[in-house]
């Protein structure tokens, strides 16, 4: 059975900058990634027409990343079973507030996985979709133990450096 790909739907090119956060994480796990800019306002159509045959070809999970009043990934979830994170983007003046809440808030039996505002949401969309592909990719899955344990060896190298920096400045167990 073919490796099934990761759809990311953006609402606008503005959404890239935070959107290349997911899509470095993908690459890192070699999952095959797609990239649309299409909006759930400007170019409904676009996304309906894209999310169906994204699915036909295989597409195992979404993303819509998309911000101010971000009715993006409800608009993909509308027409799909497959699962659908959703990146609220932080541009507009609202510092993505509306984007949240315009992304978690949806009614019951059409979910969308909501990650952070920021950074680290765009990054935990790539990581959560990795998760999700690996029910079915014993490899995948290996890949992401090895990164949770690199994971870990950093913060354990993080906590020596500032014990060993806070010694020298201070003195022992200041
Ligand atoms: C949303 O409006 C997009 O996802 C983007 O975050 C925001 C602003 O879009 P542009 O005006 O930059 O095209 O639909």
């Amino acid at each position: 059975m073919a490796k099934h790909f990761v759809a990311i739907i953006m609402g606008s090119d503005s959404d890239l900058p935070l959107v290349e956060n997911t899509i470095e994480v993908l690459r890192s796990f070699d999952i095959a990634y797609e990239v649309k800019v299409a909006s759930a306002h400007r170019t409904p159509d676009v996304v309906k027409d894209y999310v169906l045959d994204a699915q036909n070809r295989g597409c195992g999970v979404f993303i819509a990343a998309a911000g101010l009043a971000a009715h993006l990934a409800g608009a993909v979830a509308a027409r799909t079973v497959r699962p659908v994170i959703g990146i609220p983007c932080d541009g507009g003046p609202l510092n993505g507030v509306d984007a949240l809440y315009s992304t978690v808030q949806m009614p019951g039996g059409i979910p969308v996985a909501c990650v952070a505002v920021g950074k680290a949401g765009a990054k935990n969309a790539g990581y959560l979709a990795a998760q999700i592909l690996s029910i079915e990719d014993s490899v995948l899955q290996d890949k992401l133990l090895q990164q949770r344990n690199a994971s870990a060896s950093a913060i354990l190298k993080k906590n020596e450096t500032v014990a060993d920096a806070l010694n020298k400045k201070f003195g022992l167990n200041s």
